[in-house]
């Protein structure tokens, strides 16, 4: 079967419909291109890309430093399995403990499997060095958490979408509502065989809920005392997303810093699935040769990658990019939000913001309101029925923040004029 480059949109469409999973709901948009902060779709329409792949694509689409790394690499070696040493791994471990503050890098592949990696290495050091007895561990999980699809990590969701119909589940995980030190110091006080608290530094699946200032200092402060494992999930908040190069804490002054970090998404600039787990020693050596791996954990190609991809991510300023064009973008929606009465709320900190639409969760509206988006020129989702993401690529520049403002304003005084 011979699938022509000239193929309509709807046979683009049909053709995923038909041979592929329904485990999306995509926009109707078929793309076929992307640079620096725009998409193209495959009638050669521009979009300002306002998802980034969930935060992936931090570094923008394509970005020639993180390809050129990718072509350089892709001729050399791809794949050696760790059975051998490999000349990148260990640059890019010894570029990322040095980053990051931490004695070991753990890499692995999709966000998902460094959580389920961190899930692992905090039991093993419940175990073998808090001295908890074995199957007893607990993990704590904040209410509306996402942290990936697997059967461990759903097992700790409380969104029925992402978990009904997958049980049995795995046992071990207790949550408390999100952004609650004192819900965090109850549990843990009432409970010795606690062994971890896993969060986001922001919320983003949940609608990009930013916590109180000092919530993850005093998530620190707290797991230091009860000696619990403070995890920090910045799959989606790392790599200069929210206007500093971690969310969770200052990397120039490591104050708060949590004792596992979990990086993927723009590990890689949105390349190729890069993740890692980061930890020092203590926690790090608990897993043994031989007790955790993956195929292609750590591969030269994703290593070559990443240390590209960080590397693009410094030398561009990227965290301070986001930070002034994402309180930019917030003034902008908000005088956008007073005048067309549609928005309820604008949240978020740096480049990860939402709108929250003023219609029930159960409505089509945000969804419809996207639809006008994609029609002026930019992409996005919602999320979780009536918020509206809105994360651009991070070097997002003055004119082209103005720009998308004024596309989402048009989008919706003519949506508004069609009520
Ligand atoms: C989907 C959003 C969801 C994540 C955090 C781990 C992972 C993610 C904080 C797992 C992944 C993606 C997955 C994608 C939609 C998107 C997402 F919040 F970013 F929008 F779902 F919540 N921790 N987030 O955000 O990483 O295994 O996907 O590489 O599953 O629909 P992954």
């Amino acid at each position: 079967m011979n699938f022509l480059e000239t193929d309509s949109e709807t046979t683009f469409m049909e053709r995923e419909q038909r041979y592929g999973a329904h485990n999306y709901h995509p926009l109707p948009v078929v793309l076929e291109k992307g640079k620096g902060v725009f998409l193209w779709d495959i009638k050669g329409k521009r979009y300002f890309d306002f998802l980034s792949a969930y935060s992936a694509v931090n570094q923008g689409h394509c970005h020639p430093r993180i390809i050129g790394a990718l072509k350089t690499q892709a001729e050399k070696l791809t794949l050696t399995s760790r059975a051998f040493y490999n000349n990148k791994l260990g640059e890019l471990e010894a570029m990322m403990s040095k980053l990051f503050g931490f004695d070991k890098v753990l890499l692995m592949n999709s966000g998902v499997e460094a959580v389920e990696s961190a899930l692992k290495l905090c039991r093993k050091w419940a175990y073998k060095v808090k001295g908890i007895p074995e199957n007893k561990a607990t993990i704590i999980f904040a209410n509306e958490n996402f942290h990936g699809r697997t059967i461990s990590v759903i097992s700790a969701s409380t969104d029925d979408t992402a978990k009904s119909g997958f049980g049995p589940f795995v046992p071990g995980f207790v949550h408390i509502p999100y952004n609650d030190l004192h819900a965090l110091e109850t549990i843990l006080e009432a409970d010795p065989y606690i062994a971890g608290f896993i969060v986001e530094p922001i919320q983003g699946e949940a609608g990009v809920i930013v916590p109180d200032a000092n919530y993850l200092a005093g998530v620190s402060a707290l797991c230091k005392k009860y000696n619990v494992l403070y995890i920090a999930d910045e799959i989606q908040t790392g790599i200069a997303r929210t206007g500093n190069f971690l969310c969770s804490y200052d990397i120039t002054a490591p104050a708060h810093q949590p004792d596992v970090l979990i990086l993927g998404k723009a590990l890689s600039g949105g390349v190729m699935p890069v993740s890692a787990v980061l930890a020092n020693d203590e926690v790090m050596l608990t897993i043994l040769p031989g007790e955790h791996g993956s195929t292609f954990g750590g591969n030269p190609l994703a290593c070559a990658v990443a240390l590209e991809a960080l590397q693009v991510a410094i030398d561009e300023d990227l965290s301070g990019n986001a930070q002034k064009m994402g309180a930019l973008f917030r003034d902008g929606l908000r005088e956008i939000a007073a005048e067309t009465g549609i928005i309820t709320t604008v949240r978020g900190k740096g480049l990860l913001n939402a709108i929250v639409i003023d219609c029930p969760e159960t409505s089509d509206m945000a969804w419809r309101l996207c639809l006008k988006f994609a029609e002026n020129g930019l992409l996005t989702k919602p999320t979780h029925g009536n918020k509206i993401r809105l994360a651009p690529p991070l070097a997002i520049s003055k004119e082209q923040i103005n720009e998308s403002l004024e596309i989402i304003h048009k989008s919706l005084k003519e949506y508004a004029q069609k009520l």
